[in-house]
């Protein structure tokens, strides 16, 4: 491994490039002539003839001629980034067990990664998907959906833990749906820093669905190459057998896990989050139920693009019948301007949030958890200094007004709309820390395993870090929550004119 990486850096560690792979499938990488420029060295164990022996020999002289005509067949479908074919069970001897293979472009080179096949009678993984499909279909809002699709691919794949973790846009994740064996310690709920997968990982995980690590403990199979070519620098980003980070294998031993699978969960082409399974011995996934996991990934995404968007709108929908009640409430109302106090309730009902204030003619009123009446007192005064007539959110309030660092304990996160220009009133939304809303899922004082790098490679003290990372932190606002502010301020807006017309008609 590269020396200079450690814990800090670690998304410089280049880990599409590790120059092996892992030793339950070779790889071969030809050139267009098809002759062999290099090997990973565990080659014999599978061909019977030694690396040494095979590098700059036409490929025609290691295995088939037939089954180098199937690989040429496929070569032409090749043509886009990222590009990748696979077969299944492709006898590349005569005579002997028949391969799956994997093959694409990296630079030059065509690359034939192969495993021995496996065959399971009675099995076929497109049924088993269509039925994992059916019953995920059938669970409503998010939260359901991600929990049974984590109990659909547990009982594919066998895993002993399976979750689903999803990413912020700060590249920090969450787990928000597992299910594991029972006995195993509970990662539900708990949060990672970004650092935890780092920026190139994610990346390649943009691009390449599915990575299993099928034994922590197996020794990588070194890639050998002819004087003119260099193993080293071969990308293997688009490899299925690519050997893992040294850093990670130690996460995952740390944690006394011996085999881990993830499979890469896209909204819009983006990296929304993984399935990320556990095994607490090796465990190999034939290639035929790899690609039936990652179909399910793909279709899952979609599933999942369209539930946020339901979200969404039924969030915004929600908010806007709050807000047509108040209007009809408001027209008839007889207490003029303190309506927007009495409404008070009804605000916290429309943005998610801990707590709420209003200042509307001089009087203050809180709901749930806030500062203190001084406190938002003087946040009034310099809201309106700093940011008069507009829409002010922050989820470090430290961050923006010093004062606050005093209740971010309270109230770390604000979003205060102005609801008139003079004198200067506002309602405000106050969201609390978020290490506050996370609760710790099982025992946190479980004893783990330490490696070089120390205990912060395990998730448990990982989620600590995460902790100290984001404290006086809320929950960030989210843009429907400012589009229903937005709109709660014209609202209010109207409101205020209607009573104080009511107003001027009663003193007439
Ligand atoms: C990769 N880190 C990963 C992966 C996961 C996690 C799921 C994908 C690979 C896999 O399937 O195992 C992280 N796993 C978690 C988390 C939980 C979990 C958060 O189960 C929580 C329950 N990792 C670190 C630090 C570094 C690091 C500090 O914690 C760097 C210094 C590196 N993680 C790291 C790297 C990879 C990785 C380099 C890529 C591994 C690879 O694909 O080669």
């Amino acid at each position: 491994m590269n020396q200079a990486v450690n814990l800090t850096n670690c998304d410089r560690e280049p880990i599409h490039i590790p120059g092996s792979v892992q030793p339950f499938g070779f790889l071969l990488a030809v050139l267009s002539d098809f002759t062999i420029c290099m090997a990973s060295d565990n080659v014999e164990s599978f061909l019977g003839t030694d690396v040494a022996d095979l590098l700059q020999r036409p490929l025609s002289g290691v295995i088939s001629g037939a089954a180098v005509e199937t690989i040429r067949s496929r070569v032409d479908h090749l043509g886009g980034p990222d590009a990748t074919e696979r077969l299944f069970g492709v006898e590349l001897q005569p005579g002997k067990p028949p391969f799956d293979l994997s093959i694409h472009l990296s630079g030059v080179y065509l690359i034939i990664e192969a495993e021995p096949s496996v065959h399971e009678p009675g099995v076929n993984s497109g049924e088993l998907v269509r039925l994992m499909l059916e019953r995920i279909r059938k669970t409503r809002g998010m939260a359901d959906l991600a929990r049974e699709a984590a109990r659909q691919l547990k009982v594919l794949t066998g895993f002993d833990r399976v979750m689903v973790y999803q990413f912020h846009p700060d590249g920090s994740g969450e787990v928000i749906a597992e299910t594991a064996e029972s006995g195993l310690e509970s990662f539900f709920g708990l949060r990672y820093p970004a650092s935890d997968i780092p920026r190139q990982a994610r990346a390649l995980y943009q691009r390449n669905w599915l990575r299993i690590i099928a034994d922590v403990d197996a020794r990588p199979a070194a890639l050998m190459s002819t004087a003119t070519h260099n193993a080293a620098l071969l990308d293997l980003s688009m490899s299925v057998l690519r050997s893992v980070s040294p850093i990670h294998i130690e996460y995952l031993r740390n944690m006394g896990v011996a085999a881990s699978m993830s499979v890469s969960i896209l909204r819009d082409g983006k990296l929304w989050g993984l399935f990320a399974c556990h095994h607490y011995s090796p465990r190999y996934i034939s290639f035929d139920k790899r690609t039936a996991s990652e179909l399910f990934g793909q279709m899952f995404s979609w599933i999942v693009e369209g539930r946020e968007r339901e979200g969404d709108v039924a969030y915004e929908a929600r908010a806007h019948q709050v807000q047509e009640r108040l209007i009809e409430i408001a027209a008839s109302h007889d207490h003029s301007r303190r309506a927007i106090v009495d409404f008070l309730r009804d605000y916290r009902k429309m943005i998610e949030c801990d707590g709420v204030a209003v200042w509307s003619d001089n009087t203050i009123a809180l709901e749930g958890e806030t500062p203190t009446e001084d406190e938002v007192k003087d946040l009034v005064a310099f809201i309106n200094r700093t940011s008069p007539g507009r829409i002010f959110a922050s989820a470090e309030i430290a961050q923006v007004y010093a004062a606050g660092q005093a209740f971010r304990d309270r109230a770390a996160g604000f979003l205060a709309i102005p609801i008139s220009r003079t004198p200067r009133d506002c309602l405000i939304f106050f969201r609390r820390e978020v290490t506050r809303s996370v609760k710790w899922a099982a025992d946190p004082n479980k004893v783990y395993d330490e490696g070089p790098h120390g205990p912060r490679l395990t998730p448990r003290k990982s989620f600590e870090l995460w902790q100290e990372t984001v404290a006086g932190q809320s929950k960030p606002w989210s843009a429907a929550d400012i589009r229903i502010a937005e709109s709660l301020r014209v609202t209010l807006l109207e409101v205020i004119l209607q009573l104080s017309d009511l107003a001027a008609r009663e003193r007439r």
